[in-house]
């Protein structure tokens, strides 16, 4: 039995070996060679490293662990990670796309396993590839705002990010011995050669078109978080300066389903601590000291722009009410439903005299679009914690 086994597998591979070496050679060309595999590949893991930083950073300013005391300074190094995560995000896109194409010959390898070890290393290709294609890609289907997916984004993008990054430790070392041979050029990666038809190829020229997309694909869209490239963002969803009061809007109040009369003149901002409830309503708040900071708006979509900002010191309000922020702060929104409805400040930031309730932006009162009548604006947070329309400020010892 096993015998009838064996040779109809043997026949078969008899079949498939000359299928499969075809393959191989006609997909192979001398760009495709180990040294620009190596120079693709240090761009693409440096993208990607920065990608795991930064996102990571981002993931533990929304989830603190209770220990950690977060950084308020600089005002925007949460503006500059973030906008680092995308702009090297979508850097990664044409590399990986790069990258697959100079060792795709490789996927025609035959036999397509030798050994135990082979079989290992294949198997972490495959995982690394597939979960590298699906987390870029979702990154930029989330920056446009468009979710066609069925499963939650930031769950599989952050569990993605692990596979991708230990896939690639894994990949770099069993290429180190590859990776160390290529790393500088050598003579024969100096000179363009010649195919079987006589066109000339040149590595450097396909390595310099492959830089040359990714550094099109950052200088065309992070003007929407770079100030110096604004006027060449053609291609990111938020331009600065537009919207109501010069500032983009991420959810409209009627995108919040925010009802005019829950902001009309019967709206006031509760304090709810040890020390009871007190209620500001605006002109209470508009009678208090007030203090003007430049912050940042930066979204976790990466788009940010510094703007100017005006209204109570939340240390202000909070003594006031007779609380002392000793554990997090919990916002409430007058917007009822959706992941920004509510939001936890932990008290590092409430502790900041940067920190405000803001009532006006940009010199004028905040447009309803921008959180009126009070919206809280802190120093190094993403823009999901911004609450608009504040309601409520829970205060925990
Ligand atoms: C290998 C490449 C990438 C890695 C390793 C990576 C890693 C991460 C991590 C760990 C987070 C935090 C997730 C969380 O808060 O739970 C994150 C968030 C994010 N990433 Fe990436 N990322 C990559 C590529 C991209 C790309 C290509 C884009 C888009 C251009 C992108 C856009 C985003 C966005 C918008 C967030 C914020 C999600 C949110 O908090 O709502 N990422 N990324
Ligand atoms: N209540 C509430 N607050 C919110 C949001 C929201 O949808 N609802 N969006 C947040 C997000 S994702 C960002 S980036 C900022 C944007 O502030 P802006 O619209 O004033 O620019 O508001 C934050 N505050
Ligand atoms: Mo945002």
């Amino acid at each position: 039995m096993s015998n009838v086994t064996g040779r109809a597998a043997a026949r078969l591979a008899e079949r498939i070996a000359p299928l499969m070496r075809r393959a191989h050679d006609t997909a192979d060309d001398p760009v495709k060679s180990p040294r620009t595999a190596v120079v693709v590949g240090r761009l693409l893991a440096t993208a990607f490293l920065v990608c795991f930083a930064t996102g990571l950073y981002s993931h533990v300013l929304q989830h603190p662990a209770s220990w950690l005391v977060l950084p308020t300074r600089p005002v925007e190094l949460y503006r500059f990670t973030q906008g680092a995560h995308v702009i090297s995000g979508i850097a990664a896109a044409p590399l990986l796309l790069a990258k697959l194409w100079s060792v795709f010959p490789n996927l025609f390898t035959w036999p397509p396993v030798r050994s135990l070890p082979h079989l290992l290393e294949r198997v972490s290709i495959a995982v690394l590839v597939g979960a590298a294609l699906v987390e870029v890609t979702i990154g930029l289907l989330n920056i446009v705002q468009w979710y066609p997916f069925p499963f939650s984004f930031r769950t599989t993008h952050l569990a993605l990010a692990w596979v991708v990054i230990g896939g690639l430790s894994i990949h770099v070392g069993v290429k180190l011995p590859v990776i160390a041979r290529h790393w500088r050029r050598r003579d024969e990666d100096r000179h363009g050669t010649s195919d079987a038809a006589g066109r000339v190829i040149s590595r450097r020229g396909f390595v310099t078109a492959v830089g040359a997309a990714a550094a099109s694909a950052v200088v065309l869209t992070a003007g929407q978080s770079v100030d110096a490239l604004a006027p060449m963002n053609v291609f990111a969803p938020r331009r600065m300066g537009v919207g109501p009061q010069g500032l983009p809007v991420n959810r409209t109040a009627a995108q919040a389903g925010i009802a005019p009369a829950a902001v009309g003149p019967a709206w006031a901002l509760e304090v709810h601590s040890s020390a009871g409830t007190r209620a500001f309503d605006l002109d209470a708040l508009r009678r208090m000291p007030q203090t003007d900071v430049v912050l940042p708006i930066a979204c976790v979509e990466g788009w940010s722009q510094s703007a100017s900002w005006r209204g109570v010191r939340l240390i202000d309000l909070l003594a006031t009410a007779g609380a002392e922020p000793g554990g997090p702060l919990v916002f409430t929104s007058v917007q009822a439903e959706g992941a920004f409805a509510r939001t936890t400040m932990p008290p590092e930031y409430a502790r900041d005299p940067l920190t405000l309730v803001a009532l006006e932006l940009n010199g004028s009162v905040l447009h309803l679009d921008h959180g009126y009548p009070a919206r809280v604006i802190a120093p190094g947070r993403p823009g999901v914690m911004q609450t608009k329309w504040l309601r409520a400020i829970e205060v925990t010892a």
